[in-house]
């Protein structure tokens, strides 16, 4: 793979020249150059940006010299990253398919940013890309196109070591890293988890699987999806569907499971779903709207949701059968029963056992936060705004 990349501070690229791009080029992998774009500038003070068309605050950059050293690197048939906040999020999946290109050239912006002709122009010639790395404001595209080709670098063919290493990574199988540890074996009173040091490689690789799955529901539950949190097959396996009265019994059954965890947690509380009869469930079914989720026809997981108050979407009987809980599924059907609100919802509501820890940080964590209205004794209302 050649990089080239256009900058009016090259300085700001030699990270390149070290770790990873520095061992792909001793490899012969990668060709690797940065220019600085006032090469290609013909006033004497090397002028790059002026004042923006429109007005405005800030300046531009001129178009001029990058059409000059586009001409000169050649970029007909290459691929040009132009790195902006307003370009599409970078990720792994892109960055796996950036790694099959023979020809990267970035052109890195400063000011208010380039001016758009020379993305118009470049796109007349080659595959132009935008990409920003994060919803955050740079102050120029320098960072961009170090992370960037870093990303794409160390996953180019016999640049790593032992290429076994990259399937394991996050973002790679859609799940956030498991927690590591290495000797010694305790320190300052903390300990290494008993099951790592256990030899039974069946048992920490589950181990494994399981923390990174809770780790992916705590911190990024938009990364999930059912298979990923119940670690079957993929995603077709799963059926996910509009209850019907066909599914009343199992859920009705599925209930009773679920809220007996419960009661466990809130004696005093008053649990509908535990003195709900089979037909309270199916009317239940006809007057909420009700999906389930079956797992080789298993079902393992059901929520409803209603409108109410004409703006808020009132979410309820999630649940998850029990030997499946603790792996981020309940935070995935929470955001699939958000997503099964009309558009009329502004806000989305529920209720949970007063000592319910783990409901309650789950819905925290989802943004819910405790409110004042009315809850079945034992029971505290939560609610957050839609955006
Ligand atoms: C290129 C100029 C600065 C941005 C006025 C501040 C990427 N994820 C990202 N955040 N910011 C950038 C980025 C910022 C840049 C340029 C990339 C060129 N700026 C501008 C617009 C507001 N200043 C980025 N990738």
């Amino acid at each position: 793979m050649r990089i080239d990349v256009l900058s009016i501070f090259p300085d700001y690229l030699a990270p390149l020249e070290l770790s990873l791009p520095g061992k792909a080029r001793a490899k012969g992998l990668l060709e690797l150059a940065v220019h600085d774009l006032r090469q290609w500038t013909t006033d004497k003070h090397h002028t790059t940006d002026d004042t923006p068309y429109g007005g405005g605050a800030g300046m531009v950059m001129k178009p001029e010299p990058f059409g000059a050293a586009f001409d000169d690197l050649g970029i007909d048939g290459a691929t040009v990253i132009f790195t902006t906040p307003s370009g599409a999020p970078f990720n792994q999946e892109m960055a796996r398919e950036l790694a099959t290109h023979d020809r990267l050239v970035f052109a890195c912006g400063r000011y208010e940013g380039i001016d758009q002709r020379v993305i118009d122009h470049a796109a007349s010639r080659a595959d132009v890309r935008e990409i920003s790395i994060g919803d955050y404001v740079l102050n120029g595209g320098e960072v961009a196109a170090l992370a960037i080709t870093e990303a794409v670098v160390r996953l180019l063919p016999g640049f790593m070591g032992n290429p076994d290493s990259l399937v394991e990574e996050s973002h790679e199988d859609g799940l956030l890293e498991y927690p590591v540890f290495t000797k010694p074996a305790e320190w300052r009173g903390l300990d290494v988890p008993p099951v790592l040091l256990s030899g039974n490689h069946k048992a920490i690789a589950q181990w494994r699987h399981d923390q990174a799955v809770r780790r992916t529901a705590d911190r990024r539950p938009d990364l999930l999806h059912g298979s990923a949190v119940v670690g079957i097959g993929d995603l077709s396996d799963l059926e996910i569907r509009p209850a019907t009265r066909a599914d009343a019994a199992e859920i009705f059954t599925l209930q009773r499971a679920c809220w007996l965890q419960e009661l466990q947690a809130n004696p005093e509380a008053v649990i509908p779903p535990l003195v709900e009869s089979l037909d309270d469930v199916i009317a239940g079914i006809a007057e909420w709207t009700t999906h389930v989720v079956r797992a080789q026809g298993r079902l393992i997981a059901s929520c409803r949701g209603r409108l109410v108050h004409d703006d808020s979407w009132d979410i309820g009987r999630l649940m998850v059968v029990p030997d499946l809980q603790g792996r981020g599924l309940g935070r995935w059907i929470l955001e699939y029963a958000e997503s099964l609100a009309p558009a009329q919802a502004t806000r989305f509501e529920l209720f949970t056992g007063a000592n319910s820890t783990d409901n309650l940080r789950m819905y925290r964590k989802a943004g819910y936060r405790l409110d004042n209205a009315e809850a079945p004794r034992g029971a505290v209302h939560l609610s957050k705004r839609r955006r």
